[in-house]
This record gives C-alpha cells, structure tokens and sequence, in this order.
C-alpha cells in the first residue's frame, strides 16, 4: 500500500521504474514523445522536471505504461495479475474521511483559478488542442447521491473551462444527463496526481451506484483517505496532487476532436459537455501527470486491461464453469478482441460464450474460443488452434447491430458494432483426432 503518488514513485525509483528528465520539455509534444517512446520500449515512467514556461511544476508521464508497472502498482507479481485482479477487485473497503489534507496547500477559488498556469499536455500531432488525460472524475448521482469514480479526458478552452467528453454509456454521462433533465449542471471533481490503486479502480467494470472508492481501497488494501471539496459537495482524495473543481453547464456542449483515440485513430470533432471550473486546490511543488493514449499499447491500454478481463472472466463464468484464462489481445486493444480458452463439456457451449461476451457491450467486436490446451497468451498457438480446429462456414457466428462502447472507427454508427465469434474448440467426441504432437523429454534438455 502507497501513502500516495510521491510514496509510489519513491518505490517505482527503488525498483528502478522512474526516469527523471532533467533536461527542458515543451508540453506541446515533447512530453507525449517521451511517453510514446517509453510506452514502445518497455521502459520505466517518466518525471519531467523542467517544463518550459511552468517552473516550479513537474510532470508525470507513462506511469502505466506497462504492465509491469500495473503489476508494481497493485504490488502483485505479473504473472499473477488476473488472479489476484479478480481477488482484490471484490475485496470493497469503504473510504475515510478527514478534515483536511496535503491537497489543500493551495487554494484558487474566483478570479484566481487559472488553467493556463497548469502544464496540460498536447499529445498527438492532430489533436485539436491540450487535454486533461488522467484526472480521476468523482460525480454523483443526482437522485440518490451514489457516487461514482472514472476518467473522461477534458479539452482546455480557457482559464475555467474545460470540455469533459463522458458518453451516457458511462456513469458519469448518464450523471450528466440526468442533472440536465432538472435543468441543473453536474457538481464534477477531477483529482490528478493519486495513487496507483485509485487509478486502476476508477477502471473497475462495476454496474451503476457501485462506487469505485471501495474497489480502490479493496485494491490498496485500506480505506481512501477523502476530504470535502472547497466549493462543491463532492469528496476527493486527500493525499491528490491537484483537484480541479467544476460544475457542468446545463445544456452546453462544444466540439471536442480531432484527438488521437484509443484505437490508434483519430477520433472526429465530438460534442461534449462543458465543466465550468469553480477552483483548483494543489499540494505544494505539484505533480501535474498526464497520460497518453493513440496506437496500443500505452497507458490507456494497460489501465483498461485488467478491468476488461475480469468482467469478461465473470460472465464467462456463468455460461461455461471451466475458463481456464481470458486474455484481451494488445492488437484487439485490450478492448476489441478477447481469446477465452475453457474444457468443454458440450460441443456446442463456445456459441453461448460467444453471444454472451459480444452482448456486455464493452468494446468486445471479436470473441474467439480455444480449448483448454491453448496457451491463449502466445499469439502462434491462438492462430494454430484457427488453422487446424476450425471451418469458417460451421464455426463462425457474425451478429450485426450491437450497442457497444467502442471508438472503432470502421463502425457504421457511433457506439454500436457488428460482433463476430470464432469457435476453435474440438469436438468432444473426437479429440484424438486434434491431439497435439508433443516430443517426449523436451523438459530434460540442459544443453541449449
Ligand atoms: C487514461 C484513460 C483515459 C480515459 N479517457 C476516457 C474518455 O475520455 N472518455 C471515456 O468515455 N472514457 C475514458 N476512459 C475510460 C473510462 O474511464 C472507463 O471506461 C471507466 O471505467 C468508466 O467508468 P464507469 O464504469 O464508472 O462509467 C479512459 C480511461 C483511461 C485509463
Ligand atoms: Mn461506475
């Protein structure tokens, strides 16, 4: 457990995980460029601490750029991450609150508040403008209060304006919605800078009221420290390096695109919500951290795969008793595609996998089952089992018209997709036949 994102970076520095970068960045570019670099090579995260025209500020970037630092960052060994994911995610441990804490050093509130003197990031060449990538939302229901945690990138327009692109499949959307059919904006806050545990439970695929601050402390082992907020009701993390304050103005949107999407395309000009911001509490010496997205695999990627697996292992569970692994592919995005590999007991049960995924209407668009003797994890053996256990006019199922989150680019409207599956199991009856041929005593050779 991390007191808070300066205790994990000390940690990240011991295991040798953090680079700092002395030499001076624009935030225009530069800064995305060192990530995208980082992200490709599998190297450590990056502390920028010389940002041209912020002095006084660093920034933080790449802080999940791999999966070795989700693995860090949840303080479980990788080649245990979904198992202990799936563990840690229904552990729920409720937050705390406290009367004030580090993120109250500094206060703007009125004519002080000022989005200029943040070093918010432009990230890909096209991108329409500077985005906030990774301030953790923290919003709530306006009939009942449930509060909800997720992040939704904001576009900077001015010193208190920012866009703040959360669709109705998200909580938060809905949130938004159902604030403007009272014709009242949303009380939204955005804290930046937090732990690993908040960030990656923020991401947790859990049904609408289930507030992500218990999945955070169940993954961090011990509650979320929370005070109030200076001129909104809503709760933040103590221990954040910066919180921006904010209420969505009811009715309002603006274009928000082109920007550099998930997909590793660019998404068109939007029409998103717009947050006008009511104050920015800060710690001291702030750590403003951004986060990049665009062609896989990024931090975007990696914060979203583990929350992806689990949902897809927990419905799988419930058609077919024995999936042995679940693994969304880095090509597939982590979100688009999904090999699940189960010993079957019916020849035809993989089909019920299949429309059973494809309906979660997470971003799943391919769904592609092996049997249980597939290493799902190596990409040669996935499409072996497709080369030798499967016909494409018996084993394909295609369903078009689907509701689903994605930003795939190729589909015919926004938010929905055709969904394909590809059933690569045996017949039960007929397994011999597939058998694979193994050489006996491979595992004695100590000579190469
Ligand atoms: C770095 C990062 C950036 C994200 N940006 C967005 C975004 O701009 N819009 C969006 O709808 N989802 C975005 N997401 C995904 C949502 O945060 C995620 O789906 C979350 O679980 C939604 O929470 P909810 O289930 O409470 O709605 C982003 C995720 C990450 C890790
Ligand atoms: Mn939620």
């Amino acid at each position: 457990m991390f007191e808070d994102l300066r205790g994990y970076l000390n940690h990240l520095e011991d295991h040798g995980q953090l680079k700092r970068v002395a030499e001076e960045v624009d935030s225009k570019y530069e800064i995305a460029a060192g990530i995208r670099k980082t992200s490709d090579i599998e190297g450590p995260a990056l502390l920028f601490e010389n940002v041209k025209g912020f002095a006084g500020w660093r920034v933080l970037g790449g802080l999940f750029a791999t999966r070795k630092l989700i693995a860090l960052g949840l303080g479980v060994p990788e080649e245990q991450l979904l198992e202990r994911y799936l563990t840690l995610e229904d552990k729920r441990i409720a937050p705390a609150t406290v009367s004030t804490g580090p993120v109250k050093e500094i206060k703007w509130t009125g004519a002080d508040v000022d989005l200029h003197k943040l070093p918010i990031v432009t990230h890909a060449g096209k991108d329409v403008g500077a985005y906030v990538t990774i301030g953790v939302q923290v919003g709530k229901d306006p009939d009942n209060g449930a509060r909800n945690l997720s992040i939704h990138r904001m576009l900077l327009l001015g010193k208190d304006r920012l866009s703040l692109w959360a669709p109705p499949d998200h909580h938060l959307g809905r949130m938004i919605l159902k604030a403007e059919e009272k014709k009242r904006g949303l009380e939204v806050a955005t804290a930046i800078g937090v732990e690993p545990a908040i960030v990656i439970g923020s991401q947790a695929k859990v049904p609408y009221g289930v507030d992500e601050y218990h999945v955070a402390g169940g993954l961090r082992g011990a509650p979320v420290q929370l005070v109030r907020c200076e001129t909104i009701d809503v709760e933040v993390p103590a221990m954040a390096e910066i919180v921006i304050e904010g209420v969505t103005i009811p009715g309002e949107r603006v274009p928000d695109g082109p920007y550099g999407e998930y997909p590793g395309c660019y998404s068109e000009a939007k029409s998103a919500p717009v947050l006008k911001v009511t104050a920015i509490t800060m710690r001291r010496n702030p750590i403003y951290q951004t986060a990049l997205t665009g062609m896989p695999v990024t931090e975007n990627h990696t914060l979203i795969e583990y929350a992806n697996a689990a949902v897809i292992y927990r419905e799988a569970m419930k058609i077919v008793p024995e999936v042995r692994d679940v693994y969304v592919t880095p090509g597939g995005t982590f979100r688009h595609h999904v090999v699940v590999s189960i010993k079957k007991r019916h020849d035809d049960e993989a089909r019920n996998l299949i429309l059973a995924l494809l309906a979660l209407g997470i971003g799943l668009k391919q769904v592609t089952v092996v049997d249980d003797d597939i290493d799902i994890r190596n990409p040669t053996e996935v499409e072996w089992a497709l080369s030798t256990r499967m016909q494409p006019d018996r084993d394909l199922i295609v369903i078009p018209r689907l509701a689903c989150s994605t930003l795939d680019p190729s589909v015919p409207k926004p938010r929905s997709t055709a969904g394909w599956g590809i059933d690569a199991t045996v017949p039960v009856a007929d397994r011999s036949k597939y058998e694979k041929v193994l050489i006996p005593g491979v595992e004695k050779i100590k000579y190469i």
